[in-house]
C-alpha cells in the first residue's frame, strides 16, 4: 500500500451498513475483480472491485466476502478469503497477506483461505435460502466480459437452483453515496494532490511542447505525493482536442495563442479527485478565450450556489441549462430566434454544451448513484459545466468537487487556481 493503513473501524461501519439492510435469512457474497489479461503471460494493473474494497480494504486479487446478517454474534457477520501465501508466487509477485494482516486491515476475524471456499460456502448455503449477489449496474457499462459475480451467479443458478437469488447492488449504492468522516478525508487528499499537481506543473508549459509532457509532470507529481496514479485516463486537450470530450490521446504538440483543457484527478487509497482547469498555452488567454472562460466560470457558481442538501443532481442540471444558454446569447453563438425555433427533445444548447454538469465523486471516479438521487450531507459530486464551439477550437469546461454538508456545500478543490488572474500568474510564475 502507498497510503497509511486506513482504520478497519470505516470497513466495520461499512459492512455493518449493508448487513443491517440483509434479511437474516439471507448471505451476501461479494467477489474481487478479476486480473485482467493483457497479451503474453501479462495483465493489466490490478485495481480492487470498488464494492469489496468498500466492505474489506483488502486490494488483493481472487478475495472473496461473505456476509451473514443471521449470525449470533458480530465476529460471525462476515467470512473472508484470501489466498494462500505460497513462496511459489511470491517469489515472483512478492509477499502476499497473510491471515493476521487481512485480519488488521478488514477488521474480520474470519478468514479463510480461497481454495476451502466451495466447500465452505456450500455448507454455509445449506442453512439459508436467500443469496444476495454482486452485478455491476451502471447503466452506462457496455462489456461482453462477464466479471467473477456473474460467472459465480451463473454456478449457484446451475448448481442450487433451489436458492432465490437478490440483487446486493441497490443496497451497495444506498450505503456508497453517503461518504463516512474518513471517506472525505481520503477525496480531500486526492483533492488537495491534484491541487498541488497543477500548480507545479502549469508554470512548465510552453508553446512546442507534446500534451503528454504535462501528463507525465502531473504524473509524477501524483506518484511523488503517495498517489495511486491517475483515477482516470487524463485528458490533456489543447486547440480544437479541448473540444473532444474524452480526448485521451494526448499526442499533439501545444500551438501558440491556443488553449489545454486539463481534465484529470489523483487517486489516493484507491478514491477519486476530478478537477477541469484550462490554460493559455500563451502567457495571457485572448481576449475572447476569456470571454468563453468567464461565461463557463459563472455557470459553475451559479450551478454551484444550487447544489445542496435536498435537491437532485436532475434538478440543478436543468438551472444549469438555462445559464448556459444564456451565455451562449450572450457570445453571439445563440440567438433567440434559435431558442423560439429549437425543437422539443433538441435544445440549441446542445450544439455547445452536451453532457452532464455532475456525477458522485467516491471509490470511482464515476461513482454510483444515479441523478434522481435527492442530495444528503456526505454525498460528493463533480460540477463541470462547459461549452464548445469546435470551429474556434475553444472548448471550456471548469470542474469543482463538492462536499454537502448540513451547512451547504465545501469545494473541495477550493484552492486550486481558477480565476483568469490567477490562471495567468500561474503561467507566468516562472519568469
Ligand atoms: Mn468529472
Amino acid at each position: 500500500m502507498k497510503y497509511p493503513a486506513i482504520s478497519n473501524q470505516l470497513f466495520k461501519k461499512n459492512r455493518e451498513k449493508v448487513l443491517r439492510q440483509l434479511p437474516s435469512n439471507a448471505i451476501a457474497v461479494v467477489h474481487s475483480n478479476d486480473q485482467m489479461p493483457r497479451n503474453g503471460d501479462l495483465f493489466f494493473p490490478f485495481r480492487q472491485h470498488s464494492d469489496l474494497f468498500y466492505l474489506t480494504g483488502i486490494e488483493q486479487e481472487k478475495t472473496i466476502l461473505v456476509l451473514l446478517p443471521g449470525a449470533k454474534n458480530e465476529d460471525e457477520k462476515a467470512v473472508l478469503f484470501i489466498i494462500e501465501p505460497k513462496p511459489e508466487i511470491e517469489t515472483w509477485e512478492g509477499k502476499k497477506l497473510s491471515k493476521t494482516q487481512a485480519q488488521e486491515i478488514s477488521g474480520i476475524t474470519q478468514i479463510e483461505f480461497e481454495h476451502t471456499f466451495h466447500i465452505l460456502f456450500a455448507k454455509i448455503l445449506q442453512q439459508h435460502n436467500v443469496v444476495y449477489l454482486n452485478k455491476n449496474e451502471n447503466p452506462r457499462l457496455q462489456t461482453f466480459v462477464k466479471s467473477r459475480d456473474e460467472r459465480f451467479k451463473r454456478i449457484i443458478r446451475k448448481r442450487f437452483p433451489e436458492k432465490q437469488i437478490e440483487r446486493l447492488a441497490p443496497i451497495l449504492t444506498e450505503c456508497r453515496l453517503r461518504k463516512e468522516p474518513e471517506e472525505i478525508g481520503l477525496i480531500t487528499k486526492a483533492c488537495d494532490i491534484t491541487t498541488k499537481a497543477f500548480v507545479s506543473t502549469i508554470p512548465h508549459v510552453k508553446p512546442g511542447m507534446y500534451e503528454y509532457e504535462i501528463e507525465a509532470l502531473l504524473t509524477k507529481h501524483f506518484l511523488e505525493h503517495g498517489a495511486s496514479g491517475h483515477a482516470f485516463e487524463p485528458i490533456i486537450a489543447s486547440g480544437t482536442n479541448s473540444c473532444y470530450l474524452h480526448y485521451t490521446k494526448n499526442s499533439n504538440t501545444i500551438q501558440n495563442d491556443s488553449i489545454v483543457l486539463m481534465d484529470f484527478g489523483a487517486e489516493y487509497a484507491n478514491y477519486a479527485s476530478d478537477a477541469t482547469r484550462v490554460i493559455p498555452t500563451s502567457k495571457t488567454f485572448t481576449t475572447r478565450q476569456k470571454q468563453v472562460y468567464n461565461a463557463v466560470l459563472r455557470v459553475l457558481r451559479q450551478t454551484t450556489q444550487k447544489i445542496h442538501a435536498g435537491t437532485t443532481i436532475l434538478e440543478y442540471q436543468e438551472h444549469t441549462k438555462l445559464c448556459v444558454q444564456e451565455e451562449l446569447l450572450q457570445l453571439g453563438l445563440l440567438t433567440s430566434h434559435d431558442i423560439m425555433h429549437q425543437l422539443h427533445g433538441k435544445p440549441a444548447y446542445l450544439k455547445y454544451f452536451m453532457h452532464g454538469v455532475s456525477h458522485f465523486i467516491g471509490i470511482d471516479t464515476h461513482d454510483v448513484g444515479s441523478k434522481d438521487v435527492i442530495l444528503e450531507p456526505g454525498m460528493v459530486v463533480s460540477c463541470e459545466p462547459g461549452i464548445y464551439i469546435a470551429n474556434e477550437g475553444i472548448g471550456i469546461r471548469l470542474e469543482n468537487d463538492i462536499l454537502i454538508t448540513n451547512t451547504g456545500n465545501i469545494n473541495l478543490l477550493e484552492s486550486m487556481p481558477i480565476e483568469i488572474e490567477e490562471i495567468e500568474d500561474l503561467r507566468n510564475s516562472l519568469t
